[in-house]
């Protein structure tokens, strides 16, 4: 008996849409239409070991890294799926040194995106799980085609938070602040499945750690005793798993529990990840799951942003784990 009770995100966005009062469509079409820009990063990262776009193009991106060719599509494919919509009126890319107003021959919008739009791009060419990260906010200032100040605000803002990881299955994940639902490709009718409602993070005790300790001996005696703690817990119950790829680690550390931790060291004080559009949507999903997101001292989700491409210590994940994780970076 093939299963007619399947819910696609479209009619999971709606009914989202119809719970939120005096909600306007243009919230549920922009969700819409970045659904519709995953699948078609979707299709061309299965496709990448099979044509000509793997590799770099040989330039680098405003972060200074190589610039493989999947995140230039993947750049493009979201920017044109939001451009014309009418519901923006700027947007914000990992891949973009400056915001982006809407263009004029465009409507502009009440919305701000901000978008992660291929992290992990350096795990493409040895099929390691890629994402795509975004974030929501409203427009804060009066200017049509947004503002500077319109793309630094706090993540408690946010209206809307959500990954795609482009794994064995692809799987999108969001939130509206009315819990966390993930989503399956399904390819054979490209549509977007819900298959993980509700999704909570588990209650501890969790077995997981994830950090990349090649790093150690730049870390400060807390982030050191931390660690080490974590080891000896529970009489070495806890494994350690790291992928090296943000969404991956996160969609784990979401679905089974544990910590993820970027911390910030002697060479890299603010640590590599991003706060816009990696630390504060994640960190968005977390608490909306029952977890945590913090920079070592406080909330992720209270940092007032001064700078678009700033980078923040994250550690994401069970509350009991990130609350005894700022624990021992007190003392540092
Ligand atoms: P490291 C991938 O390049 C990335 O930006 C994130 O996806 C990932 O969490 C991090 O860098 C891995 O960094 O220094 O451990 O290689």
């Amino acid at each position: 008996m093939t299963d007619t009770h399947i819910v696609t995100i479209d009619r999971h966005i709606i009914d989202e849409e119809r719970n939120r009062p005096g909600a306007s469509g243009a919230f549920s079409n922009l969700l819409t239409d970045i659904a519709l820009a995953a699948k078609v990063i979707s299709r061309q990262v299965n496709m990448a070991g099979l044509v000509d776009i793997l590799g770099r193009v040989g330039h680098r991106n405003v972060q200074g890294e190589p610039v493989q060719k999947l995140d230039v599509f993947a750049q493009d494919v979201i920017y044109r799926a939001m451009d014309h919509t009418g519901h923006l009126c700027c947007m914000v890319s990992e891949e973009l040194e400056d915001w982006v107003p809407i263009p004029e021959k465009f409507p502009a919008g009440e919305y701000i995106l901000l978008f992660d739009p291929l992290d992990g791009s350096s795990n493409i060419d040895v099929n390691v799980s890629i994402g795509t990260i975004f974030s929501l906010q409203r427009k804060v200032t009066e200017h049509e085609r947004g503002s500077l100040e319109d793309c630094l605000q706090p993540g408690r803002r946010q209206l809307a938070a959500g990954y795609v990881v482009y794994g064995s299955s692809t799987m999108l994940v969001y939130t509206t602040g009315r819990g966390v639902h993930g989503f399956t490709l399904d390819p054979s009718i490209g549509e977007f499945i819900l298959s993980h409602e509700d999704i909570r993070i588990p209650q501890p005790p969790s077995r997981y750690y994830s950090v990349n300790e090649a790093y150690a001996s730049r870390w400060s005696p807390g982030m050191q005793r931390l660690v080490e703690d974590l080891k000896r817990s529970r009489g070495g119950e806890f494994s350690s798993r790291y992928i090296g790829s943000l969404v991956a680690d996160f969609h784990r550390t979401l679905l089974r529990g544990g910590i993820f931790m970027y911390p910030g060291d002697q060479k890299h004080p603010s640590g590599k990840l991003r706060l816009l559009y990696e630390a504060s949507p994640l960190a968005f999903i977390a608490e909306e799951a029952g977890g945590r997101a913090s920079d070592g001292t406080g909330d992720i989700l209270d940092i007032q942003p001064t700078e678009l491409h700033q980078r923040t210590p994250l550690f994401i994940g069970s509350t009991d784990l990130v609350d005894r994780a700022e624990e021992f970076l007190a003392n540092d």
